[in-house]
């Protein structure tokens, strides 16, 4: 394997300067399906744009209960196109009990005489409830009459939601207060290619066996009986593509044995100015227009995971993950639409005066979205986690520091680098082994020569209150030697190929097979893997790493698997590649939950994702560049999988390519601090970079970066556990938490993390001395480390804040109460009985508020009511400053609960409270008088905050208590 790896490794290095291979992944012309629904729309745009009339061949018959739900909130309309009278079609609306009015619509072919039948199981993975409940009657008012149905609904009695559907030509509206707010079929865009047979030659198509029956004769009657829509040609529904049945590119070949089976969703938002999501792309946070003539992209968004090679820092194409989701927004109302598809999907985005278009097309699978209602972006992490899922609270380790390269070579090297972190005084979590430590990368089974003990490794590091990471990929060397492979292989669990017969394609391993994730039968044994009775080499501080699962297939097309591959059930992986990464997470994260009694929480990263995955951990931004513009484009990448769930996410920190220099570095320490998931990594080739080895003062710009990260874990504790209860994003991009200030709904390289009121901007341009930040609320801001304050008063409202390579603008914004840990040590688990301080930036009118939540971040106890969180308040009482800062249950939760108890020795021990204008006569608790220090403000064109520092107030962090500032 070493060999192999010093063959390929020249063809890596010798890409080290070269961009993307452009040629190694299609644009829509290269791709049958979105060539030709593509070209459809743009014919009928045209034909518009020309002023022909146009209308959508779609039309609904009369609504019906749908059967067997037992509910007034289901309906099935027959859905039927004029081009095609004999093939029929459902469609079936949904209001769900859940989310506030979240309606789901779904389109079928029915009784279809072929043999196929479309791919609907992507909600069973995606959604917690393939069928989440439909809402109770009494919640919705229906009416239909002459072609129209109206839904009333909504989570109020005002009943503020409506779904107005004309049947012919089929359009469905989603208003708010009257007003249109997610238009389907807007432009009249929809299409579902029905399942048809291929046809021998030109005109045989009535003839033809199979699903088609109407002659040319009768689609054209048809055509003159649909309403409004005589310059319909149906040739523009079938144009002569010879690449419908089967379709080769470069020197593959994909047997489409379905055949065209594509379907185009037309979505307008009149109301909104911007649209976000459909991660994961490194693109603008507000995506901007794939089409017209100011377009951005010359290409729509695709969605197609794959294994993308030194990928551009600014493009629509395709990476490693899918979420099929998107918010559009505007001042007054935020909606979203899910799309819930796994085969490759590519999204054009419009903007216009009159609102944001998007048109979807898919290669396969039914018609199946969700329209989320909002109103406001918060509403939709919640109504989009009410789907999903939320995250799970992670270890608190994962929160903390990872180091990582690929690879440290042996098991002395991982108790060395350990060392000299703590020697160097830099805080460390987690050491990482890339694929080098298995042998001949046979995951599981240790590389002997060079881990010769690795249990005994693992005991040492886990000594050191560290965990370690190793890799599992997903590719299993075919060699009947690997118990892996002949398990799978006599399980009978493995991805097929067309032909039926075990699949095998090139990666790592040499010649390497792939689990069928899909497959229930593959679920336990894949358990029983990571179990310390059969993985006896591992133990409970060992985590596991996802890699390679878009999957990656070195010999495929787009290094990928052959589209025409068979999973369970007979799919083809067409209709389930975008699923197939989280499949192998899903289960991964299992095997790690459930190997001990009791359970511990899992740690699992991985790369490839869908809607759904960040139940199950992890997620990096895959293979970037170690370059300025990379750093500075990953912000708006990590904000984007944000608000799709996909929040717990970071990047290689110093770039995964490339050597950084020590600037580079040091100002990707101090972004990837700020980053949810914090590890520095490396490809193989690099120079060793591990922040010990640098120079003064690049070594202590990067330790700084890493204590903060260390100090502020308490306030991204709290930010994961809003994720893991309410499904909010860990960061927040401005549209989200100021969703009426126009001036920041395109910002994305700042963002603030949970609701803690801070706010950090990462300086991402070579020898920047200033950066400058918007302040969107009407508060003062203070600068992180007391420096000064900032008020922005004039719009635009920004400001200029130095930046000299050991400063980055951090803020709190006034109002917020921001706990942290500042004795850091070598570790966060030795950090877990260490004293607060709560910082309390006073807003303008003098108050604040925080929080605290905390457990014993490891086990699964917190589910049981083990935790403490506490809710901070600061009152003004008076003038000049005087107040009480009182500590509360934030919740309602046992007070003597068992890790309340065990920390019910922690103290508070400083309170900074910021932006105090005068002297404090006294401070007390309990009426005993504490100590305490005033500096004065400092006004004028710089202002510093006035600020008082009480040391040892003697008070505990779980405890209630009041500390009374008199003036
Ligand atoms: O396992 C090796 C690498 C890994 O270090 C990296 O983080 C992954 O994104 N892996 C990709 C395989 C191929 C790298 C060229």
């Amino acid at each position: 394997m070493r060999l192999l790896l010093a063959a390929i490794l020249p063809l890596l290095l010798a890409v080290d300067v070269a961009a993307v291979k452009h040629e190694d992944f299609k644009e829509c012309h290269q791709t049958s399906f979105c060539r030709r629904l593509r070209s459809i729309a743009a014919r009928q745009e045209e034909a518009v744009a020309n002023g022909t009339a146009f209308a959508s061949p779609y039309s609904l018959g009369n609504p019906v209960a749908t059967p067997g739900t037992q509910s007034a909130a289901s309906w099935t309309f027959p859905l039927t196109s004029s081009l095609y009278p004999d093939i029929s079609f459902n469609l079936r609306v949904d209001v769900l009990a859940q989310g506030d009015g979240i309606v789901r619509i779904r389109a079928d072919e029915v009784d279809s005489a072929s043999q196929w039948k479309r791919y609907n199981e992507t909600a069973k993975w995606a959604l917690v409830d393939a069928e989440p409940n439909l809402a109770r009657s009494v919640d919705v008012q229906f009416a239909h009459v002459d072609g129209m149905t109206a839904i009333e609904y909504g989570p109020g009695p005002a009943q503020e939601l409506m779904l107005e559907i004309v049947h012919s030509p089929l359009k469905i509206t989603m208003k708010r207060d009257g007003m249109d707010q997610v238009v389907f079929n807007d432009r009249d865009l929809f299409h579902v290619e029905h399942y048809r047979a291929k046809q021998l030659d030109e005109g045989d198509e009535a003839e033809a066996e199979g699903t088609e029956a109407a002659s040319s004769e009768d689609a054209a009657q048809a055509v003159m009986q649909a309403p409004k829509a005589e310059k319909i040609d149906r040739s523009w529904f079938e144009e002569d593509d010879k690449d419908a049945f089967e379709e080769r590119w470069k020197k593959w070949t994909d047997t489409k044995p379905k055949g065209p089976e594509g379907f185009s969703l037309d979505f307008s938002f009149p109301n909104a100015d911007h649209i976000y999501g459909l991660p994961e792309h490194a693109s603008p946070l507000s995506l901007p227009s794939t089409k017209g003539e100011d377009a951005y992209y010359k290409e729509p968004y695709r969605l197609w995971n794959v294994d993308i090679f030194e990928y551009e820092a600014d493009s629509p194409m395709a990476l490693y993950g899918a979420v099929p989701l998107v918010h559009a927004h505007g001042k007054v109302n935020t909606v979203g639409v899910l799309n819930l598809v796994g085969s490759e999907t590519w999204v054009d985005v419009t903007h216009q005066p009159e609102g944001v278009r998007t048109h979807w097309v898919s290669e396969s699978g039914i018609v199946d979205f969700l329209i989320l209602p909002g109103r406001r972006p918060v509403d939709l992490f919640e109504q989009y986690a009410s789907l999903t899922g939320a995250a799970q609270m992670p270890p608190q380790f994962a929160t903390a520091y990872h180091q990582c390269r690929w690879n440290y070579n042996t098991q002395a090297e991982v108790i060395e680098v350990q060392d000299e972190f703590d020697k160097a005084d830099m805080p460390l979590d987690v050491t990482w082994l890339d694929i080098e430590y298995a042998e001949e990368h046979r995951y599981f089974d240790w590389d002997h020569k060079h881990f010769p003990e690795p249990k005994k490794m693992l005991d040492e590091v886990e000594a050191k209150g560290r965990k370690m990471v190793a890799i599992v990929d997903p590719h299993i060397k075919k060699t009947d030697s690997f118990r892996i492979y002949t398990d799978a292989r006599d399980l009978d669990v493995l991805v097929k190929k067309a032909d039926n017969s075990d699949f095998d394609g090139w990666c790592w391993t040499g010649s390497s097979v792939w689990v069928d994730f899909f497959n229930p039968k593959s679920w336990d044994w894949w358990t029983r893997m990571f179990s310390f009775n059969v993985w006896k080499e591992s133990s409970k501080a060992l985590f596991i790493w996802n890699d390679m699962n878009e999957p990656s297939v070195f010999d495929g097309p787009e290094i990928t698997m052959p589209k025409d591959n068979i999973h369970d059930g007979g799919w083809e992986h067409r209709d389930v590649h975008n699923i197939n990464g989280m499949m192998f997470h899903n289960q991964t994260q299992h095997a790690i939950t459930v190997r001990d009694t009791p359970e511990l929480r899992p740690f699992v990263l991985s790369r490839s994702f869908f809607a759904g995955s960040h139940r199950y951990g992890a997620v990096w931004i895959g293979d970037n560049l170690g370059t300025w513009d990379h750093l500075a484009g990953e912000t708006a990448v990590f904000l984007s999988n944000s608000i799709a769930g996909i929040s717990f996410v970071g990047s290689d920190v110093g770039g995964f390519f490339g050597n950084p220099t020590p600037e580079l570095l040091v100002r990707w320490y101090q972004a990837g601090a700020f980053m949810p998931f914090f590890r520095a990594h490396a490809h193989i080739d690099t120079k060793r970079r591990e922040p010990y080895l640098f120079e003064e003062p690049t070594r202590s710009y990067l330790r700084d970066a890493l204590r903060l990260r260390y100090a502020m874990l308490p306030v991204w504790y709290n930010a994961f556990h809003a994720a893991a209860t309410k499904g909010y994003p860990v960061i927040w991009p401005h549209y989200a938490l100021f969703p009426e200030d126009e001036g920041g709904f395109a910002i994305d390289d700042q963002y603030y993390i949970g609701d803690s009121g801070v706010l950090f901007k990462p300086v991402v341009a070579e020898g920047a001395q200033e950066s400058t930040v918007y302040l969107a609320a009407d508060q003062p801001y203070y600068d992180y480390f007391h420096r000064k304050l900032y008020y922005a008063s004039a719009k635009p409202r920004n400001i200029t804040i130095a930046t000299p390579l050991d400063q980055f603008p951090l803020l709190i914004e006034g109002g917020h109460i921001v706990p942290t840990r500042e004795r850091v040590r070598r570790t966060s688990s030795l950090m877990w009985q260490d004293p607060f301080t709560l910082t309390v930036a006073l807003g303008k009118d003098g108050s604040a508020t925080g929080q605290l939540y905390l457990d014993d971040g490891e086990t699964l106890a917190h589910t049981q009511g083990e935790f403490i969180h506490r809710r901070f308040s600061y009152t003004p009482t008076g003038k000049n400053g005087a107040g009480k800062l009182s500590s509360a249950a934030h919740v309602v939760y046992d007070g003597a609960n068992a890790w309340a108890q065990k920390i019910a020795h922690v103290k508070v021990e400083r309170i900074v409270i910021l932006g105090h204008e005068a002297a404090p006569s006294s401070v007390t608790v309990a009426g005993e008088a504490v100590q305490f220090e005033y500096t004065k403000p400092v006004k004028g064109r710089e202002p510093v905050p006035g600020k008082v520092v009480i040391k040892n107030p003697g008070i505990k962090v779980g405890a209630d208590w009041e500390v009374v500032v008199a003036a």
